[in-house]
């Protein structure tokens, strides 16, 4: 079994839990914090079988789309190695942002 972690814009969150539902899997959805642009975002956690990962990942794909955003340099005081950045500055906010952890053991109890 596998733990998977989707980190997606909370105006895609809801659509990839239905969808996600809609094909029977499990989801919980987490209110979460971008550490770079201290904004919201969605974290959504589902446990699945190893043989559903790659399903899931594809309805996450299908379902977030990636954003440009324009941020000042007061939103990110250092770039890459600890250089200021130019303002603005146009970022790609994916997508999503997946890990795939193995699940030791699962209960429900
Ligand atoms: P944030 O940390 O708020 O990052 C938002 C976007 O800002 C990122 O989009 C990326 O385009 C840009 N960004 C982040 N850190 C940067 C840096 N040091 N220098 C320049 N640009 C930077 P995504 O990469 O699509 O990430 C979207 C969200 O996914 C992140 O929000 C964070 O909440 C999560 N995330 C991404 N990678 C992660 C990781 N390795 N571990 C944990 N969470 C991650």
């Amino acid at each position: 079994m596998k733990l998977i972690f989707a980190v997606v814009n909370d105006e895609d969150g809801y659509g990839v839990m239905d969808e996600l539902n809609k094909n029977g899997f499990s989801v919980t959805k987490l209110c979460s914090t971008g550490g770079f642009l201290k904004a919201g975002n969605t974290t959504l956690i589902s446990g699945v079988e190893d043989e559903h990962v790659e399903r899931v990942i594809d309805i996450i794909k299908k379902k977030s789309k990636s954003r440009k955003q324009i941020i000042n340099s007061s939103m990110a005081p250092t770039g890459m190695g600890g250089m200021l950045m130019p303002n603005p500055v146009e970022i790609i906010v994916g997508g999503a942002t997946i890990f795939v952890l193995n699940v030791e053991r699962f209960e429900k109890l």
